[in-house]
């Protein structure tokens, strides 16, 4: 397989050439992470890698542990069993949250990705306060965000919320698909191109695998959702990249249950623009917009320039920024 093929570009080589040691170590691509190794494409097929013993010390949330979507140099010595990781290439882009649970660790989703498919379900799981995580957490981090609304087949009012997606994702596209029968799949044509990566994220149960395979990759197993609350059963439990036959390169993700921004704040201030602009006209500078005199947001709240919810889920991920940097 050409490096072309797995995503490598000039910038990648940029940095390859340059490595004084290139004649002994070959770029692989991350395709799988599974317990202990990672599987890898490469010119020259698959491989199985491990890490090596300076990368084995750090911890799982480090940036410096490769993740889907790294290009890696491994040791050309072909060894008897798995080839060892001898350092990561710079990332173009990453993708992270806050790991689950208490513990303020990060936690790499996908490297090198071009764009990521934020995917709600058009049933219980949509949700615009969710969305707004999601965009934050993404905004600043390279990757350009689109967002998919499935399960088209499952609403009645997919028009309406198609555009109220679009009133709160501030230009971010917003596409809705049916893929219980295959509707709205044009739509994704600019982005699954050869070469480009494409990460999938959102709640489990809410179609990335289903969509995935309707792209025409290797089957991924999906499943049923629980009727009653519209949740799905995590049946994806790697990440994995996938190649199409077209050459776009797909990650698919197990949902997730939370997905805190890490380090966000910038995309913070982005994806809250609207409301950060008027804020400047409040007349109390450290003013929360909460029950402060002559605060400008609350008058545009007032007039319908900004929707209550926006400006309460503003509130609340502001609130949860400010406790994670006293955390750390
Ligand atoms: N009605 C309807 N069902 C869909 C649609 N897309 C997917 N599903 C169903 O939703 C269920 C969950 O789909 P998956 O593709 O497994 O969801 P997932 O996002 O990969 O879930 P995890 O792997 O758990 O993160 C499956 O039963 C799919 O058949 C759709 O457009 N309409
Ligand atoms: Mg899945
Ligand atoms: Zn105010």
């Amino acid at each position: 397989m050409e490096m072309q093929e797995l995503g490598w570009d000039s910038w990648f080589e940029n940095i390859y050439k340059n490595d004084s040691n290139r004649e002994k170590l070959l770029p692989a691509r991350i395709t799988a992470e599974y317990a202990g190794c990672y599987g890898a494409e490469s010119i020259r097929g698959s491989l199985l890698l491990s890490l090596s013993g300076k990368l084995r010390h750090k911890s799982a949330s480090s940036k410096e542990i490769p993740v889907v979507g790294d290009w890696v140099l491994v040791s050309k010595k072909i060894s008897a069993d798995k080839l060892p990781i001898i350092r990561i290439l710079p990332r173009k882009t990453l993708i992270a949250r806050k790991a689950a649970g208490k513990a303020n660790l990060m936690q790499p989703i996908a490297a090198n990705a071009d764009y990521v498919f934020i995917v709600q379900g058009l049933d219980a799981n949509y949700n615009i306060k969710r969305l707004d995580r999601y965009l934050t957490a993404v905004k600043n981090t390279g990757v350009k965000p689109v967002i998919i609304l499935n399960k088209a087949d499952l609403c009645h009012e997919c028009q309406s919320r198609k555009k109220e997606t679009e009133a709160a994702a501030g230009g971010v596209p917003v596409l809705v698909l049916d893929s219980i029968s295959h509707k709205g799949y044009d739509s994704l044509a600019p982005y699954i191109m050869a070469g480009k990566t494409i990460a999938f994220i959102g709640s489990s149960g809410v179609g990335k695998s289903t969509i995935i395979n309707e792209l025409g990759a290797e089957k991924q197993k999906t499943g049923p959702v629980k009727a009653k609350d519209g949740k799905g059963m995590h049946t994806t439990t790697t990440r994995r990249l996938l190649k199409l036959k077209n050459g776009a390169l797909l990650v698919d993700t197990p949902g997730m249950k939370e997905f805190a921004a890490w380090d966000a704040a910038d995309g913070f201030s982005e994806n809250f623009a609207d409301i950060e602009n008027i804020a400047l006209k409040c007349k109390f500078t450290n003013c929360k917009h909460i029950t402060e005199p002559e605060c400008a947001v609350k008058e545009a709240v007032r007039q319908g320039i900004i929707s209550a919810s926006r400006l309460e889920n503003y509130i609340k991920l502001k609130e949860e920024l400010k406790k994670r940097k006293k955390n750390w």
